[in-house]
């Protein structure tokens, strides 16, 4: 059976700024808590980082060119904070603005739309230093970025997200620990939660008054709550997850109010006209997703309930249920499920599919070629359940296929490889996997 998409639907891709760029000492660029986190040891599988990465900030026409080879429509990816401002603030640096002129003139040169994400992570040390997310500060000078990189771009881009899963940075950051800044603190965990909130609402604010038409929304990594078991502690754990994965940040920037229990918790970070601020007009949901959650109760945990940890098995799986290497669920049913919850709940919004892919121990065999059968597999079974919720309504504008190519995979280091292209992180030899000729054939025949 063939499966057609609507017309203008927008096929892409998705990066993002230290897991490909590399470069990370260059043109003047300041550090991130990425940078400082991966150079701790123990930090990072293998204690690698991604100082070198792709070499995407040297070799990006060579990718632009590969994007442009199977005419893609749209590249996501997110600009550095410190490339742009190496201390978050203050001066700006002119090679780093110059890096992302040159590739979005790529870009625009090649018929790709770019949408930037600004915010991947990659905070400043030095407003870590101050505090980072902690500090309510952080919130405006954020939103002064948001706007100097706007005034520069916005004739250029159409679409800017402010932040990309700001529960999976601020919980596993702050939280779990075991992603920058390393930080196990439910305080600072909250206050963060309710800064990253406000700084989203103000940079929509001051980037809407340099163009009222841009395409603006924040990129969510959402996924469906199950109890890992029936004990009613599983259960009660499992709407307390939701509540901190799902709703801490959609419910605030997309409807204008927290969770009540949640609410009750940042009482002393929420002033008199935070959630006005934070609740602005957005034209779009991002969602990323990749799996949905089995969640148990854990009295160890600072918010009593979780998640399996990177690199843990989901709890409570039968035997029967596909994995990719990352541990994750193949489960592409919780994908419609999502994308629906969002068209049901949340006014039906407009969606763009800003992630979605898998991870698999890929090589290239001895005819040069990456027979990545299995991610073809993946690609056409989650692309089934977006094609499903489209034919039940949902307004969805687009797809993009995590990742273009192989990355540093943030405390997993290089080994999990999520690309369409084979990064070889030695030689950085591009090679071009059999799914990224399924895409090519995806996006031109609008369908497979
Ligand atoms: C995230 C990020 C990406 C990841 C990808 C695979 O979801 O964690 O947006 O940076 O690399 O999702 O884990």
């Amino acid at each position: 059976m063939k499966i057609n998409f609507p017309s203008n639907f927008l096929w892409g891709t998705a990066t993002s700024s230290y897991q490909i760029e590399g470069a990370a000492n260059i043109d003047g660029k300041g550090k991130s808590i990425w940078d400082t986190f991966a150079h701790t040891p123990g930090n990072i599988k293998n204690n690698e980082n991604a100082d070198v990465a792709a070499d995407h900030y040297r070799l990006f026409k060579d990718d632009v060119r590969l994007m442009a080879e199977i005419n893609m429509h749209a590249y996501r990816f997110s600009i550095a904070w410190t490339r742009i401002f190496p201390e978050g603030r203050g001066t700006v640096n002119q090679k780093g603005l110059d890096f992302y002129s040159k590739l979005i003139d790529e870009l625009l040169k090649n018929n790709i739309k770019p949408l930037v994400t600004l915010y991947h992570w990659d905070l400043p040390q030095k407003l870590q230093d101050k505090g980072g997310w902690l500090n309510r500060d952080t919130a405006k000078i954020f939103s002064d970025y948001a706007e100097t990189f706007t005034k520069k771009f916005s004739d250029k881009i159409d679409f800017i997200s402010t932040f990309n899963e700001p529960a999976v940075f601020s919980i596993h950051g702050n939280v779990d620990g075991y992603m920058a800044p390393g930080i196990k603190n439910k305080d600072i965990y909250l206050a963060s939660l309710h800064h990253i909130n406000l700084a989203h609402g103000y940079a929509i604010q001051s980037m809407r008054s340099i163009r009222k038409d841009l395409e603006l929304g924040c990129v969510l990594n959402l996924g469906p709550c199950v109890p890992c078991s029936d004990s009613e502690e599983d259960i009660n754990a499992t709407n307390i997850y939701d509540m901190y994965w799902n709703r801490a940040f959609l419910n605030p920037m997309y409807k204008g109010y927290y969770p009540s229990a949640l609410e009750n918790e940042l009482k002393k970070y929420i002033f008199s006209n935070d959630i006005k601020n934070i609740y602005q007009k957005c034209d779009y949901i991002g969602l990323n997703h990749y799996q949905h959650s089995r969640v148990k109760a854990d009295k160890n945990h600072l918010l009593g309930a979780r998640g399996a940890y990177y690199n843990e098995k989901p709890f409570g799986l039968s035997n029967d249920v596909e994995l990719t290497s990352m541990g994750w669920e193949v489960v592409p049913e919780a994908y419609y499920d999502q994308i629906m919850e969002l068209k049901n709940l949340y006014d039906d919004p407009i969606i763009y599919l800003t992630e979605n892919g898998c991870a698999y121990l890929d090589k290239i065999e001895n005819d040069g070629k990456v027979y990545d059968n299995k991610r073809v597999e993946y690609y056409k079974k989650y692309l089934s359940a977006v094609k499903k919720a489209i034919d039940d309504g949902a307004n969805i504008k687009g797809y993009m296929v995590w990742s273009l190519m192989d990355n540093f995979e943030w405390a997993l280091g290089f080994d999990k490889r999520f690309g369409l292209i084979h990064i070889d992180f030695y030689t950085l030899k591009r090679t071009p996997k059999n799914s990224y000729f399924f895409y090519k054939d995806l996006i031109n025949n609008n369908g497979f």
